[in-house]
């Protein structure tokens, strides 16, 4: 049998020698590691089988810790206080000394002033967090497959438990922090009422409508007798109060393993009026957040007991909410840096 701890510490020291490390990975040690499995004896299968999964984990996270270094040896020196291109030729205003608060970042201020008036109090994400914020806590067991329809980026570095640490892909990921912070407002015959927008990352094909990273605002609220009724008036409240006028919402049923039941919201595309365009992708509505009530899985994660609480919860994309306000046809605008968009939003 292949010792594996001897292969490891070899394959390791390849790695930190080579320039192309992605290749051990594809090794022919690999090959022979898994076609060896099946001409084992049947009980010692499974405990090799694992280790050779560990190997491979391992080795991918040198792989990619080497890739690093190589590239930070790599990269040309980036002048981070260029305020526009370097290389491009100059805009036709050179932009002021003070410059101007991000579009995106005036809407957050909206959002949040709309949602302190209905009680809600604003709290902060983080752009690093844990599996267990991002999945266990949210009801996805380790190995639930709806863990794989959340295109995260995973990083290098690892948690106490050993998983790696994850850009968060939605600002769910504080839902288990906000309820246990006011838990004691439950006591107090207070709801729990919280907002939480914030940036979020998900590996994603790009198109008008999907950016790496974007806004969400996610809202949870926690009290005796909550029902989907107030969820949905909530949103639509919300909602009218931001674009200032009545709308048109679609709420279809939908999956989260966090809700029971779910709820996908949708707004009536503004640029073709219902009539299909490429912004909303000839649907003629685009999808704006999703929500549901919370299920008693997670109440129970944040010791709530869920015989005599219940709540709802909602992720709103703002990088969507703010294109339709100003019919913004491409998402990537928003984060692109180019003065020309940004000026237009420059009181
Ligand atoms: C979620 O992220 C859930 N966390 C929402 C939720 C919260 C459900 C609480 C229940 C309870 P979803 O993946 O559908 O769900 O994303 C929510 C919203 O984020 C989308 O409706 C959309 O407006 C926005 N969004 C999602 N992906 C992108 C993207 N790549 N670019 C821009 N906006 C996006």
């Amino acid at each position: 049998m292949i010792d594996i701890a001897s292969l490891k510490v070899e394959l390791e020291s390849r790695i930190a020698a080579s320039d192309t490390p992605a290749d051990i990975l594809k090794s022919k040690e690999f090959r022979e590691l898994y076609a060896s499995i099946p001409t084992l004896a049947v009980d010692e299968r499974k405990e090799f089988g694992q280790k050779v999964n560990e190997l491979k984990e391992t080795i991918a996270r040198a792989v990619a810790k080497r890739q690093e270094q190589l590239s930070a040896k790599e990269l040309p020196a980036i002048d981070i206080t260029a305020p526009f291109d370097v290389n491009a030729a100059m805009p036709a205003l050179l932009p002021s000394d003070q410059g101007t608060i991000h579009p995106l970042m005036n809407e957050i201020e909206t959002i949040s002033d709309i949602f302190n008036r209905m009680g809600f109090v604003t709290e902060e994400s983080r752009e690093i967090d844990d599996q267990y914020h991002m999945f266990e806590s949210l009801n996805f067991p380790k190995g639930h497959p709806a863990r794989d329809d959340w295109d995260t980026f995973m990083t290098v570095e690892t948690d106490a438990s050993g998983d790696p640490l994850i850009a968060p892909a939605h600002t769910s990921t504080m839902q288990n922090r906000v309820m246990r912070k006011y838990h004691d407002n439950l006591e107090n015959n207070q709801p729990i009422a919280v907002i939480v927008p914030d940036r979020t990352f998900r590996n994603e094909d790009l198109d008008a409508r999907h950016e790496h990273t974007f806004y969400q605002v996610e809202g949870v609220y926690v009290a005796k007798g909550v029902h989907a009724g107030m969820l949905i008036a909530t949103l639509q409240a919300f909602l009218e109060e931001y674009y200032g006028r009545q709308l048109e919402v679609r709420v279809n049923p939908f999956y989260f393993p966090f809700t029971e039941p779910s709820f996908e919201f949708a707004l009536s595309c503004p640029f073709c009026d219902k009539q299909g365009c490429n912004i909303c992708s000839q649907s003629g509505w685009i999808e704006l957040l999703g929500c549901g009530m919370i299920h008693p899985n997670v109440l129970k994660e944040a010791d709530i007991d869920p015989t005599i609480y219940t709540g709802f919860a909602f992720g709103c994309g703002i990088d969507r909410l703010v294109m339709m306000k100003y019919q913004i046809e491409d998402i990537r605008h928003l984060e692109s840096g180019k003065l020309d968009f940004l000026r237009q939003f420059s009181a």
